[in-house]
């Protein structure tokens, strides 16, 4: 069991100037926590990570020499079903996407076209199969409130495997939520290209919308980062960053969406503009009573959770604090416990956010249940008389 602890987290960093800076490269021998957290978690800033996965079992068993093994991955999961994207087919913008048997997409790996067609993605095999533990998760990525909820609601998680040919990809976007991201590669090359926010609102066309793929000779003074991802690196990919991936080599990776204290503010501030175009868009209807219904409505499609659902989410993981604090057990991933001091930023971090929640206009009666109201206010009366 690790226990993941800080020490003094310097918190008030200022915005990070994204232009003038570089892309780290760091052994995972050599990193510690707190380094990890204020260099690149706060700082919003991405960094490579050698070394990350030299001791998981899918690193070895499903890797024969210098090629995949297909064998162990169809007869370990051939029967299951996992999400395939048809990388020459796009429809609204985005890849068309069906499911196939991982036996089947293993012959097409194998046997046919590898002309970067069939990209098997988002295949949530750790929560498909939980006993299962083909990697674990590194402890600079341990503190995921995200998956935390997920996993306790029985909700869909947010980690993933990623398996593709050469030539297969990823269009241009920004993660769900404005989460962080992690990926590390098992085999293969990646090339990723990353640019910091607010640098896509260049790229717009008159309508808003962002193109499929960021062609960097087309477009003039857009700043981007391109990386290569190599077998045994991870990527740390910050909140509100947008990004491209190919896969250079036939490539299997490991993904994981995820948010804690250190981008919860930049997930609340990104859903407050997200709101905010929402109620711009459809601002003919203000003065209808069913406005904000659809504005919540249409906020959670394009942004994956609406007010109410953060509002969920914040006084869980709050309340599960709390009862840490009050010695209950907490073990995330299997392996991990929280330091009283992590456990102590987290609620400092989640009572700032409360007094923000609590000063929007939508908190109030008119649109939150009153015993959702007083749950979170209990919630932050118990964080005052532990933090004070
Ligand atoms: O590896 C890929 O193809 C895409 C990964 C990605 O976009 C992500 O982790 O957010």
């Amino acid at each position: 069991m690790i226990n993941i602890e800080i020490d003094s987290i310097i918190d008030d960093i200022s915005p990070h100037n994204y232009i003038d800076c570089d892309i780290d490269t760091i052994d995972f021998c050599d990193i510690n926590y707190n380094g990890f957290v204020e260099n690149f978690m706060l700082k919003n800033l991405p960094c490579v990570v050698k070394n990350i996965s030299l001791e998981w079992e899918c690193a070895s068993k499903w890797i024969e020499g210098n090629k995949i093994n297909y064998d162990y991955l169809q007869n370990t999961y051939g029967d299951l079903e996992a999400p395939v994207a048809d990388c020459n087919n796009i429809d609204f913008n985005a890849h068309c996407k069906s499911n196939m048997k991982v036996g089947e997409y293993m012959d097409y790996l194998k046997n046919d076209k590898k002309d970067g067609t069939l990209y098997l993605k988002d295949w949530h095999l750790r929560r498909i199969r939980p006993s299962d533990q083909f990697y674990n998760v590194p402890f600079i990525f341990g503190s995921d409130w995200l998956n935390e909820y997920a996993t306790d609601h029985q909700e869909d998680d947010f980690m993933f495997v990623y398996i593709g040919p050469s030539k297969s990809w990823t269009p241009f976007h920004a993660d769900v939520y404005s989460s962080y991201s992690w990926s590390v590669n098992i085999f293969g090359r990646k090339k990723w290209i990353l640019l910091p926010p607010k640098e896509e609102e260049k790229l717009k066309d008159t309508l808003g919308n962002l193109p499929l793929l960021f062609n960097p000779e087309q477009s003039q003074n857009v700043k981007y980062f391109e990386i290569l991802q190599e077998k045994g690196d991870a990527i740390f990919v910050p909140s509100g960053w947008h990004h491209q991936v190919t896969n250079l080599l036939d490539t299997v990776s490991i993904n994981h969406n995820f948010i804690n204290a250190f981008n919860i503010e930049f997930v609340w501030s990104s859903l407050q503009t997200n709101l905010l175009s929402v109620e711009k868009e459809i601002e003919e209807f203000k003065h209808t009573p069913e406005f904000q219904e659809q504005c919540q409505l249409i906020l959670k499609s394009v942004f994956g959770m609406n007010f109410v659902d953060f509002l969920h989410f914040i006084s869980h993981i709050a309340q599960k604090r709390l009862n840490q604090m009050n010695s209950e057990n907490y073990v995330g991933f299997n392996n991990f416990t929280l330091g009283i001091k992590h456990i102590m930023f987290d609620l400092n971090i989640l009572l700032k956010i409360i007094n923000s929640v609590q000063n929007h206009p939508l908190f109030s009666n008119k649109y939150i249940a009153p015993n959702e109201i007083d749950t979170i206010m209990n919630i932050k009366n118990s964080i005052l008389l532990k933090v004070k």
